[in-house]
């Protein structure tokens, strides 16, 4: 169905979404970020999925960024379209129900480091260099990456990302809070899993309210944010999953959630 992207669900509950243009360090073109809207608004989150993963096909490339060569021959409007439909994907990531985890593999620039910063979790692979280069291009981060990044970095190394246009690897990705954490390559996917299967395995309905809480607390005030955990922990008490979780607890057995 999609040529630029890849879908499966390589373990109950989890899926890994990989961008498929490995030629070109899968640059994400006009049709891999059309093709990303419609399998994100179609088929997402799915009725079974927990978490999902994002990844880059190949060992060289999370996301090389925008496509260099189609955006040059763009007009205004082309790219304001283009932007918008890559706009409306990260939010939609960032907004999923769902945990995603990007698995970072190798090069991540300009709009592939803002297509990591969509997602909940960074785990980045030791070969990884991230950065925003776009200014050498005349342009500047504008996929989310500006804000993204804001709220997980100091503004004074934002800038200096932003405006030098330098690649950072993996380890200097790791102390800025860019990434959250570097494993060796080959063990990239692993590591990813494992957190995965942690997570499926944990109340699916308290992971999507908390995702929800932490987000939009990101854009409230100190007392609003606390405001809206308690209304959200509440409304969380009153589940089904939430009656399973602590009597598998007292049960000592495996809860069986459900997400209701
Ligand atoms: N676009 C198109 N093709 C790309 C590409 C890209 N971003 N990155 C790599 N490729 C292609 C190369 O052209 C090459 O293709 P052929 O020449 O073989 O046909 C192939 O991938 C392999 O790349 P290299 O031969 O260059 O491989 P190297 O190992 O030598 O170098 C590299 C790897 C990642 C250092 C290098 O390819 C590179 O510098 N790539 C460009 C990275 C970059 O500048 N990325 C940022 C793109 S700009 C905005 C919204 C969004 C954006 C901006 C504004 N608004 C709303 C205003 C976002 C902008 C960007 O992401």
């Amino acid at each position: 169905m999609f040529e630029h992207i890849l879908y499966e669900e390589i373990k109950d509950r989890i899926g890994l979404l990989k961008i498929n243009r490995e030629k070109a360090l899968n640059a994400l073109n006009l049709q891999t970020v059309s093709e990303l809207n419609k399998f994100i608004n179609e088929q997402l989150p799915g009725e079974n999925l927990r978490v999902l993963i994002i990844t880059g096909s190949g060992s060289k490339a999370f996301v090389a960024g925008a496509d260099i060569k189609q955006m040059k021959e763009m007009s205004k409007e082309e790219f304001h379209n283009y932007c918008n439909v890559s706009h409306d994907n990260f939010n939609k990531i960032q907004n999923l129900k769902i945990p995603v985890i990007a698995a970072v593999n190798g090069y991540a620039l300009g709009g592939g480091c803002e297509l990591a910063l969509a997602c909940d979790i960074r785990i980045a692979s030791d070969n990884v260099k991230i950065g925003f280069p776009e200014t050498k291009l005349g342009l500047f981060p504008c996929w989310g990456g500006t804000k993204r990044s804001s709220m997980l970095m100091g503004i004074g190394k934002v800038k200096e990302l932003i405006f030098t246009g330098d690649m950072i690897s993996a380890e200097e990705a790791l102390k800025i809070g860019l990434v959250d954490k570097v494993v060796k390559q080959d063990e990239l996917m692993d590591e990813v899993l494992s957190m995965a299967e942690k997570i499926s395995n944990n109340g699916p309905l308290a992971i999507a309210y908390a995702k929800e809480t932490i987000n939009k607390g990101q854009e409230m005030n100190h007392s609003g944010a606390l405001d809206l955990e308690l209304k959200m922990g509440v409304e969380c008490f009153d589940s089904l999953d939430r009656l399973e979780g602590m009597t598998a607890y007292l049960e000592k057995r495996t809860a069986e959630f459900i997400g209701k």
